[in-house]
């Protein structure tokens, strides 16, 4: 198929030579063969077996089959011209129960798909953590117990050992926002507990722990470039009333700041969210120099913005987000509002700390009814939606904000978490019936930018 979008104003030369161009992807989203070669289980594998929890009963115990399709796959990414692959490593492939033995088979998996990007002249981009606790740790506690940190830094260890003589860029964990508030508050993503007992230890072991991993690594690998990666959402009041403007600041203080503020050694921002007082009780002496680290750089990942009103009901935070659908604005398959500015505010936003060094956008794209029509998927709202985006990219890059690379979430079209398989976010279509691949106009439209 060829792509018939022209793309006059964008040019990956605009970015300059040195920015970093990229494709995202995540272990349970696509991987599939959940029990093949000596994996234990993950809090996916057992959340997904639980009824109601995702749409359509659906699971990922096949997904995309990347596992056994890794190279058809690589081969794809080369074929569109992405330079960097960035993807996660699933704990449970290579220590099973999450501690004690290793399987060696896990290993030899992920030394294969690494070979594979490097013979064909791909930079693999590695995720420890995109929210896979194996099992056997969940039972024991999981990010509550704060034993979660001894066991993510055996396991980061490992890793570094096994890998880290190919592998130059990594990132310790994916969005511990997400996976804490989705999966130990609101207990809609696995492993499905609810309640601030969970959170906010939750919390305060994540965010020591991706500290000691980058410590880990950067002491291991000397050479190569850490970071790790945080989910943002520009925010906004519903209106100029003081209640709106104080809700707004309380929910950017929890989606933005709560979990990169302490690595750069400004604390927890609990002055405007009393709620995280109740962190005390698990922050030990030393704590808060402990989970200080100088990442090389913060992986930014943004999609939407958000409206934030005043909310006397809502418990804690008294904040509640308007919905995108309630106010008449372009939406996507997720029902987030398509606004390409946010990634132009959350660049602006977090240049502002002087303490990052350097930003990469480890996530950008949208998820659109995508359908296959006589062996093409046209599907100018994604390319539009990139388009725009990376144009406010290139705005914010202009006025001097330190951002050097994108990468576009994602690669084929996946299991979304909790939502199943119809939210499709590739530049890749799959058929899950076949689980054959059909390179999207957005795909040709991004191999066209990188030629
Ligand atoms: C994320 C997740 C992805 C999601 C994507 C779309 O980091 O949020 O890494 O796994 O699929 O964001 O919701």
């Amino acid at each position: 198929m060829k792509s018939n979008i022209q793309d006059t104003v964008l040019n990956k030369q605009f970015f300059g030579e040195d920015f970093t161009w990229g494709v995202s992807t995540a272990a349970v989203q696509i991987e599939g063969a959940h029990d093949a070669d000596g994996k234990g289980e993950s809090v996916w594998d057992i959340f997904t077996q639980k009824k109601g929890k995702i749409k359509g009963g659906h699971h990922h115990r096949t997904a995309t089959d990347f596992y056994n399709r890794y190279q058809d796959d690589i081969d794809l990414i080369k074929q569109l011209n992405i330079p960097n692959f960035r993807f996660s490593i699933a704990w449970s492939r290579i220590l099973p129960t999450g501690t004690g033995e290793v399987n060696q088979a896990g290993i030899d998996y992920y030394n294969r798909v690494i070979d594979y990007c490097l013979a064909q002249g791909i930079q693999p981009w590695l995720t420890l953590y995109h929210w896979d606790l194996p099992h056997a740790l969940e039972l024991k506690g999981g990010w509550t117990n704060r034993a979660v940190i001894d066991w993510f830094s055996n396991y980061v260890t490992i890793c570094a050992t096994a890998f880290g003589d190919r592998v130059k860029h990594w990132m310790v964990m994916n969005e511990p926002s997400v996976f804490t508030g989705a999966g130990y508050f609101l207990g809609i993503h696995a492993p499905g507990r609810k309640g601030l007992k969970n959170f906010l230890p939750a919390i305060h072991h994540a965010t020591l722990s991706i500290a000691a991993g980058g410590k880990i690594l950067r002491k291991a690998l000397p050479d190569a470039e850490i970071g790790t990666t945080y989910s943002c959402s520009y925010i906004e009041p519903y209106s100029d009333k003081q209640k709106d403007i104080i809700a707004a600041t309380r929910v950017d203080a929890l989606l933005n700041r709560l979990f990169i503020e302490p690595v750069l050694g400004l604390g927890y921002p609990a002055e405007l969210t009393p709620v995280l007082k109740g962190m005390d009780k698990y922050i030990l002496p030393g704590d808060l120099d402990n989970v200080k680290f100088d990442f090389d750089f913060i992986g930014l990942q943004n999609y939407t913005r958000e409206i934030v009103k005043h909310s006397f009901f809502t418990p804690y935070i008294h904040a509640s987000l308007v919905k995108a659908e309630k106010r008449n604005v372009p939406i996507t398959a997720m029902g987030w509002e398509v606004y390409p500015a946010s990634i132009y505010h959350i660049l602006k936003k977090y240049n502002q700390y002087p303490q990052i060094k350097k930003i990469y956008l480890t996530e950008s794209g949208a998820a659109f009814k995508d359908e296959l029509v006589e062996d093409e998927v046209n599907d100018p709202q994604r390319v539009e939606y990139l388009q725009q985006y990376l144009q406010e990219v290139l705005k914010a890059k202009n006025e001097g904000c330190k951002v050097s690379g994108y990468f576009i979430w994602t690669l084929t079209d996946n299991f979304e978490w909790a939502e199943g398989y119809h939210p499709r976010f590739g530049i890749i279509y799959v058929d899950f019936e076949t689980l054959q691949r059909t390179v999207k106009a957005s795909g040709l439209w991004y191999a066209n930018l990188l030629r």
